[in-house]
């Protein structure tokens, strides 16, 4: 098709499409990932296609996306494109609406405040509230298994990640806020202009704005209560920038926000996953109920940071849960200066991405990668040979500062759960993927359990 015009000649190969404007919008909606790794099969590593009238162009593999994870902030820009989605839920002054060396510096922050000793006040509270959660599910029955983990981490995450005062105030009026919040993470949110009157758009901008009002409360209570507790709302408020400047608190209100925007859809729909694959595979469930028994005794001794870490097939189990179904499935730049690889060049204007879930089930870096299979990972040279065909957390500048909360939440959640409950897929039903939501979400996520008598 580009044989014509030398300036034209390096571009990546485009994936033909009929539609003007739209591009191959239609096709990819319909599932992304099976689009993504078909297009990689018939056109290589790097490859561009038209969607709403821009062009995405993915490098797929661990070669090609060396390209993207290598970046500095300044050729590939991660706030221009995240910006428009994000700012208006976390408000202003943090994560992509202030310079990528400021937001660096709010990153180490919450990394001060994600260390060991807090991961160990953690854990009792995560099982605390798994327990109480659980309760109203009885000795056995059917229930949205999803419904119940997107509802669970929010109590768990909050509790965690945003301290006790914020924790006691979630009823029924802010997980509304919370619900209405989120549905800023929407596709209109992202494609539609930000003045259009939606009532989406209104719903965010309402709920922002309350919640805002909410943490500025929490916030000033913590610091008028002259008691220095131990946890991540502390470690905001005692923080400081290179320059010895303090977050404001619209500042901490907006992280607080972004805390649990982060740690919400990802994982509780890992958790949901991970439960459906524990599900399908019985002698896999048993395996990870019997490490739990030889590790921990019966009966059971309780969970710690220490017992968590020796639970390594349930770790390797969230692991590959993370490879199959990552939580977000495309991470976006703008390009800004002129970009080569693999004999390609591409212009600035592109928006370049890497897919998780393809880069992570490509055959010629994973065998039998439809398999659920966590002792893939047994084999040491997976590791180094697979450096960016694994990156459920990104790499990078931009990487994820959030994996290991993410695998003591997970791990924590699932140990309590299995102590209790033997699961049963529903008629042998594992559920279908939902490509229509941002992050992808599992259908009908119905599942069956049993209260275990040994
Ligand atoms: C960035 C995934 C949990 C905080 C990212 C990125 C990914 C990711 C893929 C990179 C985005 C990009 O490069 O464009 C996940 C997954 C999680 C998880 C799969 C759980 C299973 C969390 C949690 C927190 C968190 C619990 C906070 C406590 C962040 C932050 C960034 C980030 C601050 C940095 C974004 C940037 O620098 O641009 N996450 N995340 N994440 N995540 Fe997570
Ligand atoms: C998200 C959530 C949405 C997600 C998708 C659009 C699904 C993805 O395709 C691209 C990456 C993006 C935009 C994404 C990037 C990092 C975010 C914004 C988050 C994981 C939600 C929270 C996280 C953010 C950086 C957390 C830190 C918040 C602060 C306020 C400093």
């Amino acid at each position: 098709v580009r044989t014509s015009g030398s300036s034209q000649k390096d571009l990546p190969p485009l994936v033909p499409y009929t539609i003007p404007f739209l591009g191959s919008a239609l096709d990819f909606g319909i599932n992304p990932v099976a689009f993504l790794e078909n297009a990689y099969y018939k056109y290589g590593p790097v490859f561009s296609m038209q969607m709403m009238g821009k062009t995405f162009t993915y490098v797929v593999g661990s070669d090609a996306s060396a390209l993207f994870f290598n970046s500095k902030n300044e050729d590939l820009n991660a706030e221009e494109i995240y910006g428009k989605l994000v700012t208006p839920v976390f408000g202003k002054g943090v994560a992509y609406d202030v310079p990528n060396n400021v937001f660096m510096e709010q990153k180490k922050m919450f990394k001060t405040g994600l260390n060991i000793a807090q991961f160990r006040a953690h854990i009792p509270m995560i099982i605390e509230e798994t327990e109480k959660y659980f309760e109203r599910w009885g000795d056995y029955g059917k229930k949205d298994l999803f419904h119940a983990m997107a509802e669970l981490v929010i109590l768990t995450a909050s509790r965690c990640l945003q301290g006790k005062e914020i924790r006691a105030v979630l009823n029924e009026e802010v997980a509304q806020l919370y619900a209405d919040l989120d549905g800023g993470f929407s596709h209109e949110a992202w494609l539609l202009p930000a003045w259009l009157p939606l009532p989406s758009f209104r719903r965010r901008d309402a709920a922002h704005k309350r919640m805002k009002q909410i943490f500025h409360g929490a916030i000033q209570k913590r610091r008028e209560s002259g008691v220095r507790d131990d946890d991540m709302l502390q470690t905001l408020i005692d923080s400081t920038y290179k320059d010895g400047t303090h977050l404001t608190d619209d500042q901490i209100a907006g992280m607080l926000i972004g805390l649990l925007m982060a740690g919400q859809h990802t994982s509780s729909t890992s958790s949901s996953w991970m439960g459906f694959f524990l599900a399908k595979n019985q002698a896999l469930q048993k395996a990870v109920v019997e490490e739990q028994k030889m590790v921990c005794g019966t009966p059971y001794q309780p969970l710690s940071f220490e017992v968590l870490k020796d639970l390594d097939l349930l770790d390797r189990c969230v692991k590959e849960t993370l490879r199959l179904r990552p939580p977000i499935m495309t991470m976006m730049r703008v390009v800004k200066t002129e970009q080569e690889v693999k004999g390609y060049k591409i212009p600035p204007g592109h928006q370049i991405c890497v897919s998780p879930p393809v880069n992570q089930h490509v055959k010629d870096s994973w065998e039998n990668p439809d398999e659920f299979d966590p002792d893939r990972y047994l084999n040491p040279d997976i590791t180094s040979e697979t450096k960016f065909s694994y990156v459920p957390f990104g790499a990078g500048r931009h990487r994820c500062i959030g994996e290991q909360f993410a695998y003591v939440q997970i791990k924590t959640i699932w140990a309590t759960l299995l102590r209790k409950y033997k699961f049963d897929l529903v008629g042998g039903y594992f559920p279908e993927t939902n490509f229509t939501t941002m992050i992808h979400t599992p259908k009908n996520p119905i599942i069956q359990y049993e209260r275990r008598k040994e």
